[in-house]
């Protein structure tokens, strides 16, 4: 495996990075995951685009235009040989001295890996899986705005861990107002009479690629899929409810917090809705 770093390819045991890197000193960075399917990287333009957006929002200045970037992306695929797989695309604020401020880092630094990626055992994806509230609060918009793709990812990590405290894979996490913001690393969905519905950005989740691939797809389908806000009961009470995500793809929800969604199998929408995904 070679790993790109700033514009050299090292072998992965020699991929390393400074100790006083600010990505690791304080998760000052952001980050991409991106599919690669028989040989194409899947959606590129729009993960490229969401990582410089992120950039802007935390005036971190991307050392490479959008097209030295998605060529560095596809030749660290090439070298790699990497057919189907998974590239996670990595900037941090780069070297800098012990103190938080940014201004002290002059370089970013720019990672990427190809590698494999399997979020969840292939059965899960046949019976789906049962999902849980997470006590802790999806970060608010106005403290961290969830659609940066940060390196800040303890908020999403202690809702995982309660997830796999009560024995579950995955944790719903509600706003600061107790609307449904998203999963620790996937956007939700429902299916309620016949429509597809999953909470906007400005409630607390990532503006998804799976999410809005799922929603195109949706609507060529003939079914109407739009942004909503959802509240717990909601969940509940739909008749069907499915994650997407980069590294999960479309997994089904059979149950959440004790309660069966549908009858507790996944459902045709969302059978449907893998199939044209897939
Ligand atoms: N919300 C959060 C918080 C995420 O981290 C998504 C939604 C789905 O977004 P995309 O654009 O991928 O449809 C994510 C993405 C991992 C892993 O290693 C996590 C993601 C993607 C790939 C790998 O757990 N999360």
């Amino acid at each position: 495996m070679k790993v790109y770093i700033n514009g050299d390819f090292f072998e992965k045991e020699n991929a390393k990075i400074s100790v006083f890197d600010h990505g690791l000193l304080y998760g000052d960075g952001i980050f991409e995951g991106i599919r690669i399917y028989n040989g194409k990287i899947f959606k590129l333009k729009e993960h490229l685009e969401r990582l410089y957006k992120s950039a802007k929002a935390i005036m971190l200045t991307v050392p490479l235009s959008f097209k030295e970037l998605e060529k560095a992306v596809q030749d660290t695929v090439h070298i790699n040989k990497k057919g189907n797989g998974y590239i996670r695309l990595v900037i941090t604020r780069g070297n800098g001295t012990l103190g938080i401020d940014p201004t002290n880092c002059k370089n970013a630094t720019v990672i990427i890996i190809v590698d494999d990626i399997q979020l969840y055992p292939k059965k899960h994806y046949q019976k789906g899986i049962k999902i849980i509230t997470a006590s802790v609060r999806r970060i608010s918009p106005d403290s961290l705005d969830p659609r940066i793709k940060s390196l800040n990812y303890l908020n999403n990590i202690m809702a995982k861990m309660e997830a796999e405290n009560a024995g579950c894979l995955e944790a719903v996490m509600l706003n600061k107002e107790g609307f449904v913001a998203e999963c620790t690393g996937d956007n939700i969905f429902i299916v309620k009479n016949k429509c597809l519905l999953t909470p906007s950005g400005s409630k607390g989740a990532l503006d998804g690629i799976t999410k809005n691939t799922v929603m195109h797809v949706s609507k060529k389908i003939g079914l109407p899929a739009q942004e909503s806000e959802l509240t717990q009961y909601d969940l509940y009470t739909a008749d069907e409810c499915f994650l997407t995500g980069t590294g999960a793809e479309i997994i089904p929800v059979i149950q959440i917090d004790g309660r069966a969604i549908g009858n507790e199998k996944p459902g045709p929408i969302t059978q449907k809705l893998t199939a044209e995904f897939n």
